[in-house]
């Protein structure tokens, strides 16, 4: 049954299927509250909900036997820090290239499981990708799929870093593969290249400082000390999984979806979207989760960042803006550019 079912994840198109059991990850519960504790999770404030399903998957539904893990590739064509060079153009994280992965990986998930229900009537099924409470990583480790680097996102030796995470529970027992372990040695090029010293320790996050967290589910001002930290990025953050030298035997995906439509864009073209125009550009994407407000926000830091006086009159256009954080990174941007 396991053949076949890995066999039916690679025909709905997932990369890799591995099994584990419920209880595979012990360790998670007290290493969630540690981070919990020391505030690492910021205004994530829903990690801090049902945190004992979240750190413990048989708690999450008892009557679960497996949990088959599946992994979708999204490497990228292009260099993704190349735009980095391009202060006056928009750096959006390769995961938000194209259509939003929530969306395609569960309807994959689902499909995957409506086949298994078709072949063991009877069993029952769960499918979990990112929102629900449960830890994707330690899991999809414990099932080899896997291991958690020193930037704490899974990677492989075959697959690299470019790759979602889903989950399929079921109460049908299957046979568990290997745990993996890590492969990460005395290489810390992941730790050196955050931007912001988001990595208190190797394996462990801040997510405070951690530019993903900053432009995607902070609300409010950033820290100026960390905006200017930000450089032009505006929606999520690359750099720990680019220089990761695993990705050298990174396999290509096979999702067109998930590129091509974002690309480098102009600051200066971003920052005037109102919310009509920002919704219809962002229709599908991941980005549009994060609102207008937000967005223009992080559009605004980065002009602030790109020594390039001729983004200053946007930035002056928008000193005067209803929502009061675009207006507070609109004078700062116009103060960064005067000096
Ligand atoms: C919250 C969250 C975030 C937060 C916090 C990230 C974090 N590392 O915790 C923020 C917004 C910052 C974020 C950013 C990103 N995320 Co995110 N995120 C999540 C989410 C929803 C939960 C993660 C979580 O539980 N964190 C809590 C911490 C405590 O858990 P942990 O990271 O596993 O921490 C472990 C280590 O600290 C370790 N540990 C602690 N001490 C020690 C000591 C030793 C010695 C060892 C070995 C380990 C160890 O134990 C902990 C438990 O295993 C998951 C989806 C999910 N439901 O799992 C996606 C997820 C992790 N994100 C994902 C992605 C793609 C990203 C980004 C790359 C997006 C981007 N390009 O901007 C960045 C990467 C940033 C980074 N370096 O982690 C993918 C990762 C896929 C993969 N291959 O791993 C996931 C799985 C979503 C998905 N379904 O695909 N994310
Ligand atoms: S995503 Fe960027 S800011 Fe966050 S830990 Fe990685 S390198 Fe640092
Ligand atoms: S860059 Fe190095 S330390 Fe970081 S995850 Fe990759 S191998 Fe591990």
């Amino acid at each position: 049954m396991k053949a076949r079912l890995a066999a039916e994840a690679e025909a709905v198109g997932f990369s890799r299927m591995r099994v584990t059991l419920p209880g595979s990850t012990p360790e998670i519960a007290e290493r969630l509250q540690q981070f919990l504790d020391a505030g690492r999770h910021g205004q994530m404030g829903w990690m801090a909900e049902r945190i004992n399903w979240r750190g413990d998957p048989t708690a999450l539904w008892p009557e679960a036997r497996s949990v088959i893990v599946l992994a979708e590739l999204y490497t990228p064509e292009h260099d993704p820090l190349a735009v980095l060079d391009q202060p006056d153009r928009a750096a959006v994280s390769v995961y938000a290239h194209g259509r939003d992965y929530h969306d395609l990986v569960k309807k994959r998930l689902k499909r995957l499981g409506r086949w298994l229900i078709e072949q063991c009537p009877g069993e029952e099924i769960k499918v979990f990708v990112d929102t629900a409470p449960v830890m994707e990583k330690p899991l999809a480790q414990a099932a080899g799929m896997g291991w958690q680097g020193k930037h704490t996102n899974l990677l492989s030796r075959d697959l690299g870093s470019w790759f979602f995470l889903g989950s399929i529970f079921t109460t049908l027992p299957l046979p568990p593969d290997m745990p993996e372990i890590s492969h990460c040695g005395s290489c810390r090029s992941c730790l050196d290249a955050c931007p912001t010293g988001a990595f208190p320790a190797p394996y462990q996050l801040d997510a405070r400082r951690c530019i993903s967290y900053l432009t995607i589910e902070h609300k409010g001002p950033v820290d100026p000390e960390l905006r200017s930290l930000m450089g032009n990025r505006i929606y999520g953050c690359d750099d720990c999984l680019a220089v990761c030298p695993w990705n050298k035997f990174a396999q290509a995906g096979t999702e067109m979806r998930y590129s091509g439509i974002v690309g480098a864009p102009p600051l200066a073209e971003l920052a005037v979207l109102d919310d009509a125009g920002f919704r219809a550009r962002f229709s599908g994407s991941p980005i549009k989760r994060i609102g207008r407000d937000r967005f223009v926000r992080n559009v605004l830091y980065a002009i602030g960042n790109s020594a390039d006086p001729r983004l200053a009159p946007v930035a002056r256009s928008l000193t005067g803006d209803a929502d009061a954080t675009v207006a507070d990174a609109a004078s700062w941007a116009v103060a960064r550019l005067s000096r």
